[in-house]
C-alpha cells in the first residue's frame, strides 16, 4: 500500500470508530455532546456511509429515523432519544407530544430539514453488498419516503409555483445563514419561552454559533408552529417566515429522481414522483435563476421578492440533470467566489463568499467550510465533467479532517475546526468521499 493510501485507510478507520462511539444502540446522535439526539438529514449522511459494508446498520438507522415519521407524513428534523439529554430546545418545547398526528413514541420536533432521505436509500441500493435484502428493505421503506415526498409536495407548495417550501430557517439545515437575516427581522422575538438557556453555548464558543438574537427568533417561530399544532394548512396562514430555499428544493428534486429509481425496483408505480421531479425541476430554473448574479436565488413567499444573498447554497442547481449548459457555466464561473485556500495549500469552498458583507469565518453558516455542501458540490461538478475539481475539493475537506478532526465546520482561512467535535456527518461524508474513488492524501 502507498503512503497516500495508508493514510486515507487511517482516516477512514477513525471515521469508522467515531461512528461506532457516537451509535446509541438504534441510531445515531448527530454527536455526544452538542447534538445528544438523531437529526434527519445528518443520519441520512451517516446510513448512506453506513451502506458501504454495515448494510444492516444503515438500514437500522433509517428504521429508527422513519420511526418518527407524522401520520401525515412529515418526517420532524429531530427525533429524540429517551431520557433528560443536555440540548436546547428539548421535547417539552416543541410540545408534540399529545398531537393526534405525532408519534405516540418516540418523541419529535415538528418542523422538517433537507429530504435526502431517498438518495440514502438509492445508495444503500446500489452499494449493499447483499442485493437481495437491500431490495426488501427498500420495498419495506418506500411507502414511507413515498408519504414524505407528498407531503413537502403538496403541503408545502402553495397555488401558483411547484418549489415547496420552509417555515423556519432550522429547516434549511443552514440556521443562521445570512440568507435569512432580512426574512428573521419580521420576527418578533420569543414570548412564552423567555428565560431559556441555550446549551449549545456550554459545548462551543459562542462566536461559533448563532446569536441570542437569532436564537429568540428561531423559539418564537417555534412558538407560533405549536401554537397551530404544527398543521400545515395553518401553519401556511400563521408563519411569518416562509421562504422557497433553492438548497432544499434541489435535494428533493434530487431525492425525487432517486425515489423514481426505487420504484422501478420494487415494483412500486413511478408516475407521481416522476410528475413531481418534471415539475419541481421546471419551477426551480424558471423562480429561482438570477442571471444577473450568475447564481440561483431564494424566494421570500411572504413579500414574493428574491432574496438577493449571495451564498454557496445558490450554486447548489450544479447538481440537476436538466441545468442548461449555459447556466452551468456561469455557476461555474461563480464557483470561483467561494474558492479558499485554508492554511495555504488546500482547495475548499467557503459557505458565504470571503469578503462579502455578511461574510464571517468563524460563524456557524456564515462562511465556514461546510462537509456537506463540498459533498453536494462534488456530486454537481462531477456530473458537469469537473471531476478534477471534484477530488481537489474532496482531498482539501479531507486534509482539514486529517488535520484537526471531525469537526462540524472549518476556519475557511486558518482551516481549524469550529462548531461541534467529533460530529457523525462528518465521519459519514469523510468515509463517502474515501470510498468514492483514489482521493489523494
Ligand atoms: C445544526 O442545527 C441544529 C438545529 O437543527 C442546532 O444548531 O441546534 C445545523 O447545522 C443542522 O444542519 C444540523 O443538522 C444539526 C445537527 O448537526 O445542527
Amino acid at each position: 500500500m502507498t503512503a497516500e493510501g495508508a493514510s486515507n485507510a487511517a482516516l477512514r478507520a477513525r471515521a469508522v470508530e467515531l461512528l461506532r462511539a457516537n451509535w446509541n444502540g438504534r441510531s445515531t446522535r448527530a454527536s455526544r455532546t452538542l447534538y445528544p439526539h438523531q437529526w434527519s438529514w445528518d443520519s441520512a449522511c451517516v446510513a448512506r456511509a453506513l451502506s458501504h459494508g454495515e448494510q444492516e446498520r444503515a438500514e437500522g438507522e433509517l428504521t429508527s429515523l422513519f420511526a418518527g415519521q407524522w401520520a401525515n407524513g412529515m418526517l420532524p428534523h429531530i427525533r429524540f432519544a429517551p431520557g433528560p439529554m443536555p440540548y436546547f430546545p428539548g421535547p417539552e418545547i416543541w410540545g408534540t407530544a399529545s398531537l393526534p398526528e405525532a408519534p405516540i413514541t418516540p418523541l419529535t420536533s415538528g418542523i422538517v430539514q433537507p429530504p435526502i432521505h431517498a438518495s440514502a436509500l438509492r445508495h444503500l441500493l446500489e452499494r449493499g453488498e447483499d442485493q437481495e435484502r437491500a431490495c426488501a428493505f427498500a420495498a419495506r421503506l418506500y411507502p414511507a419516503v413515498l408519504a414524505w415526498h407528498r407531503y413537502l409536495h403538496e403541503e408545502r407548495s402553495r397555488p401558483g409555483s411547484e418549489l415547496v417550501e420552509i417555515w423556519h430557517p432550522w429547516e434549511s439545515g443552514m440556521d443562521n445563514s445570512p440568507l435569512w437575516d432580512a426574512a428573521l427581522e419580521r420576527v418578533p422575538p420569543a414570548r412564552a419561552t423567555a428565560g431559556y438557556r441555550r446549551t449549545d453555548l456550554e459545548v462551543a464558543g459562542a462566536e461559533e454559533r448563532p446569536t441570542d438574537w437569532q436564537y429568540d427568533r428561531y423559539l418564537s417561530l417555534v412558538e407560533v408552529l405549536r401554537e397551530v399544532g404544527y398543521e400545515p394548512a395553518r401553519s401556511r396562514a400563521a408563519t411569518p417566515f416562509a421562504v422557497r430555499d433553492v438548497l432544499f428544493n434541489v435535494l428533493l428534486a434530487e431525492a425525487d429522481r432517486d425515489l423514481v429509481a426505487i420504484a422501478a425496483l420494487v415494483g412500486a408505480d413511478p408516475r407521481p414522483v416522476l410528475a413531481w421531479a418534471a415539475g419541481l425541476e421546471e419551477a426551480i430554473h424558471a423562480e429561482m435563476w438570477a442571471p444577473a448574479a450568475g447564481s440561483y436565488e431564494n424566494v421570500d413567499v411572504l413579500t414574493g421578492e428574491r432574496v438577493e444573498v449571495a451564498t454557496l447554497a445558490g450554486t447548489t442547481p450544479l447538481l440537476l440533470a436538466g441545468l442548461p449548459g449555459d447556466r452551468a457555466e456561469r455557476l461555474l464561473a461563480t464557483l470561483g467566489r467561494f474558492q479558499v485556500r485554508p492554511g495555504g495549500e488546500l482547495l475548499a469552498l467557503a459557505s458565504v463568499p470571503p469578503g462579502s458583507p455578511s461574510f464571517d469565518p468563524v460563524r456557524y453558516w456564515r462562511g465556514p467550510v461546510w462537509p456537506m455542501l463540498t459533498l453536494v458540490l462534488a456530486e454537481g461538478l462531477r456530473r458537469r465533467g469537473q471531476g478534477e475539481l471534484a477530488l481537489r475539493l474532496e482531498a482539501g475537506l479531507l486534509g482539514l479532517i486529517r488535520r484537526s478532526g471531525f469537526w462540524e465546520h472549518f476556519h475557511p482561512e486558518t482551516g481549524q475546526g469550529q462548531g461541534g467535535a467529533d460530529m457523525s456527518w462528518t465521519a459519514a461524508i469523510a468515509v463517502e468521499m474515501l470510498d468514492h474513488e483514489a482521493v489523494p492524501a
